[in-house]
């Protein structure tokens, strides 16, 4: 895979030469290059930004260092770049669209700063991109460098190859729809604090059974909102008795949290 990302802070970048994402660049596995705007500019002063038209606070980045750097990323036209412009105003950036970019030949990340890139760079590149603006959540940044990080890690982690035990991608959180269950390890107690006794007993089918439980228990606590999600079809007898447990009932194949 190839990703190119283009910001006025190349140097925030730089954390993503460290780890499994850096071990992956120099295996050959992602080939990454992280461009300066301010080399796609042409006065003196470098300028990236100007006042908004309409008025308000802030400012705007200028269409032409964006254009320019985007042509210069796009490649020979014959794929469709995937641009990604990391924005508060995007699509929630989810696990399922890691898997989506993680099939991508080529992601062009543009990081925005100030109020954000004026939108006719966007409808421009539209021509020769599959744009998406996307975020990471319900808060504001001051701009994309850091939802960049986040993003290359989660797509670039599901590259084949990247992480050496694929095993470890399967039992994780978010990878079927519930959170992952809580994990131990040695000694087996702790500070007075004993391990859970069936991680202990060896029986492998009931241990699936409490970490199947725990993940329902602990996803029904911190995220309600993934358990009425839930497609009824895909839950077991034992699941139903844990969720009707927690007071959640099932009802025309839907998890109904309880009144
Ligand atoms: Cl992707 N960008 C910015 N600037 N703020 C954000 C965000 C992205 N996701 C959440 N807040």
């Amino acid at each position: 895979m190839r990703i190119d990302v283009v910001s006025i802070f190349p140097e925030y970048l730089a954390a993503l030469e460290l780890s499994l994402i850096g071990k992956a660049r120099q295996e050959g596995l992602l080939e990454l290059a992280v461009h300066d705007l301010r080399d796609f500019t042409t006065d003196r002063h470098r300028t990236v930004d100007d006042t908004p038209y309409g008025g308000g606070a802030g400012m705007v980045m200028k269409p032409e260092p964006w254009a320019a750097a985007l042509d210069a990323v796009a490649g020979d036209g014959d794929e469709r770049p995937v641009l990604i412009v990391p924005s508060p105003a995007g699509a929630v950036f989810t696990q399922a669209m890691a898997y989506e970019l993680a099939e991508e030949k080529h992601l062009v990340f543009a990081c925005g700063r100030y109020e954000g890139i004026d939108e006719r760079v966007l409808e421009w590149a539209g021509e020769r991109f599959d744009v998406r603006p996307v975020s990471l959540g319900d808060y504001v940044l001051n701009g994309g460098e850091v939802a960049v990080l986040a993003m290359v890690e989660a797509v670039g982690r599901l590259v084949p190859g990247v992480v050496g035990n694929p095993e470890s991608l399967v039992e994780e959180s978010h990878s079927d729809g519930l959170l992952e269950y809580p994990v131990y390890t040695k000694p087996s107690a702790w500070r007075e604090r004993p391990v859970p006794e069936v991680l202990l007993s060896g029986n492998h089918g009931k241990i699936a059974r409490f970490r199947r439980d725990e993940q329902l228990r602990r996803t029904a606590d911190r995220r309600p909102d993934l358990i009425e999600k839930l497609d009824a079809a895909t839950l077991d007898k034992a699941d139903r008795a844990t969720l009707a447990a927690l007071g959640y009932e099932i009802r025309d194949g839907r998890v109904c949290p309880p009144a």
